[in-house]
């Protein structure tokens, strides 16, 4: 359950995360705006939407040691691609996907019908406006079915985006540093009919490349005229004999922001 209360800044003439992503001073102006006697909602009482209105979704892949692994694990022939790209300058990015497919907070997120090894990705997102500066950070959850990754790099599309296969939210956190968000640490949770089938974690620390990096190989020839968001990979990978049910329940928590929850379902 979510605690608190929202302000609505539509009153204000701001109805577009566009827009707010474009403000000079962002923190100190929502800091003046929350002074105001502005409408507010209760959190508990809301139903929360994706954080993205026109944004696409883009995800960076085998940033943490511990991905790497799991990939090279999973696939036969295509296995020294990860190992590669684990070490080359020039990262993994891959397209996730369109907004209007984001899953919120609260939705279900979905497996595959045609996968048989389907497994979360608990991600840090790094929320970019159309200069490529860093505004704010999100909870991502980058869907994979790792049966149809492994089977052959070049259904990595495939493996990853479909639908419900990206869930992003609750919120996004403003006003944090790269080197406070390094500070922070991302776990998540499995339950099985109330019972918990999975936890593991990690730290933001783990990521191999800066956040500069990865924002700025994203941004090579590429413009966002509404901004974009980046998935900066996983670094909780559930054992091998791991797989998602319909009905789990997935809980991601990074500590500097807050809580991503999705139930699973198939599509
Ligand atoms: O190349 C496979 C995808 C890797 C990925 O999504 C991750 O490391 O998070
Ligand atoms: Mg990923």
């Amino acid at each position: 359950m979510l605690d608190g209360d929202i302000l609505d800044l539509s009153a204000e003439g701001i109805d577009r995360l566009s827009s707010l992503l474009e403000f000079e001073g962002l923190v100190a102006q929502l800091n003046n705006l929350a002074q105001q006697n502005l409408p507010r909602h209760k959190l508990a009482q809301v139903k929360l939407l994706s954080p993205l209105d026109k944004q696409e979704v883009w995800a960076a892949g085998v940033t943490y040691l511990r991905s790497k692994k799991a990939r090279m694990e999973e696939s036969d022939f295509s296995a020294t691609a990860y190992d590669r790209v684990y070490e080359a300058p020039r990262p993994e990015i891959f397209f996730k996907s369109v907004p209007e497919k984001v899953v919120p907070m609260g939705d279900a997120v979905g497996i595959r019908k045609d996968a048989k090894w389907n497994v979360p990705e608990p991600e840090l997102v790094l929320i970019l406006n159309s200069r490529g500066h860093l505004v704010g950070y999100s909870i991502g959850n980058d869907m994979s079915s790792r049966d149809i990754e492994g089977e052959n790099l070049l259904y990595l599309p495939q493996a990853k985006i479909y639908d419900r296969s990206c869930a992003m939210g609750p919120f996004i956190r403003v006003g944090a540093s790269e080197a406070e968000a390094r500070t922070w640490t991302i776990q998540v949770q499995i339950l099985r009919q109330g019972n918990l089938v999975f936890r593991g974690d990690t730290s933001v620390s783990q990521i191999k490349r800066s956040f500069d990096e990865l924002a700025g190989y994203l941004l090579r020839s590429q413009t966002f005229p509404h901004g974009v968001a980046l998935l900066t990979g996983t670094g909780v990978v559930p054992p091998n004999d791991f797989t998602l049910q319909v009905g789990d329940r997935i809980t991601i928590a990074i500590s500097g922001i807050g809580e991503l929850e999705n139930e699973v379902r198939e599509v």
